[in-house]
């Protein structure tokens, strides 16, 4: 396919999406900032788990939606005010999700990497946009491997943030491998970690990863963690390799009570590359909107994966301010489903 034929394609599926997303009930609700300047944080406040909604701080059910980093440790200089504020005004993103790798040069062999999770949650809080500081588990599969390392982070983020409204714990992004299991190392680690946290902060919201790279919603349903209010579950998905299988399971996980939220989903295939699945993307998207579960997209990067949501190479200065020109098919696709609500 042409690349313009393929721009033009993407931009028509993004405008199908949002003609077909825009339910109307939860338009104004949903901006990032409203007519009177204030912002979402301003708006909502401390967030609470009710059954499986995420909820405001008067009860009302809210969807989140907003942008994730790449791992910090390869594209951290996006992880900046300007850029922040950028996708705050220009897409109408109400959250960042700051992902902090552990291995690949992440923090188990960089600690200042941690300094780019502090660059976030001080622009967000700054921008009145909720942020999710990530513990990037992936090439390191067992989140309970490197507990005492999260416990001194997550110990040291409460301490610093668990008075702000903003701020969104998530403890282990994607758990993986077949001897990784809920009960025998997920469940341990997240009871020990979200202990850890409780001690300080007694309210911010926390998010669960969950077996086989945060697919297996199903399986921690049948045996949720008794750790207090406020505690959601994280599940992830790829539009091009992931469909109806993984929503029903989804469906199975939610019609038992637990709750969800989409910390990470892409456009693409799960490698994170491919083309593009517009189609898919909208039913994932439609799906979402009608249970109010909040994401975040994957991801911030001009590495020229098709995932990634500049173009190869562009804003190599991480200014924001993004023309159109500068944005992938991924991005004009994501930016348009974000702004709807602006109309
Ligand atoms: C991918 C990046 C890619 C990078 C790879 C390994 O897009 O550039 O080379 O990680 O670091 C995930 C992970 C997320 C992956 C993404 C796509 O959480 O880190 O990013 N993905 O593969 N889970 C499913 C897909």
């Amino acid at each position: 396919m042409g690349k313009a034929f393929f721009l033009f394609g993407a931009l028509c599926a993004g405008i199908a999406v949002l003609v077909s997303c825009g339910g109307g009930h939860a338009r104004d609700t949903r901006l990032s900032v409203d007519k009177e300047g204030r912002t979402v944080v301003d708006r909502y406040g401390n967030l609470q788990v009710r059954g499986t909604d995420l909820c405001a701080s008067d009860g009302t059910p809210v969807q989140l939606r907003g942008i994730s980093s790449h791992g910090l440790q390869y594209y951290g200089k996006y992880a900046n005010r300007d850029v922040i504020q950028w996708l705050r005004d220009d897409w109408n993103a109400q959250l960042w999700r700051a992902a902090m790798y552990l291995g690949e040069g992440g923090y188990l062999s960089n600690r200042v990497i941690r300094n780019r999770v502090n660059d976030s949650v001080a622009a967000c809080i700054e921008l009145g946009m909720y942020v999710i500081v990530d513990w990037h588990v992936l090439s390191d599969h067992d989140p309970s491997l490197h507990t005492e390392e999260a416990v001194e982070f997550f110990t040291d983020a409460a301490r610093r943030w668990g008075d702000t409204p903003n701020v969104i714990y998530e403890i282990c992004n994607e758990p993986n491998g077949s001897e990784v299991t809920w009960s025998g190392n997920i469940k341990p680690y997240a009871e020990t970690v979200i202990a850890a946290i409780r001690a300080i902060d007694p309210d911010n919201l926390i998010l669960v990863g969950t077996p086989t790279w945060s697919q297996d919603v199903d399986i921690a349903a049948e045996d949720p963690l008794d750790m207090g209010p406020n505690i959601m579950y994280s599940l992830h998905f790829y539009a091009g390799s992931h469909g109806k299988e993984l929503r029903a399971k989804a469906e199975k996980a939610l019609n038992a009570g637990l709750p969800l939220f989409v910390t990470e989903w892409g456009t693409t295939l799960n490698t994170g590359g491919g083309d593009i699945f517009p189609k898919e993307s909208g039913e994932w998207l439609r799906w979402m909107q009608k249970r109010n579960i909040s994401w975040a997209n994957w991801s911030l990067n001009n590495k020229g994966e098709a995932s990634s949501l500049l173009k190869y190479n562009a804003d190599r200065d991480a200014k924001g301010r993004w023309p159109l020109s500068d944005l992938s098919p991924s991005g004009i696709f994501i930016r348009n489903v974000l702004r709807n609500e602006m109309k």
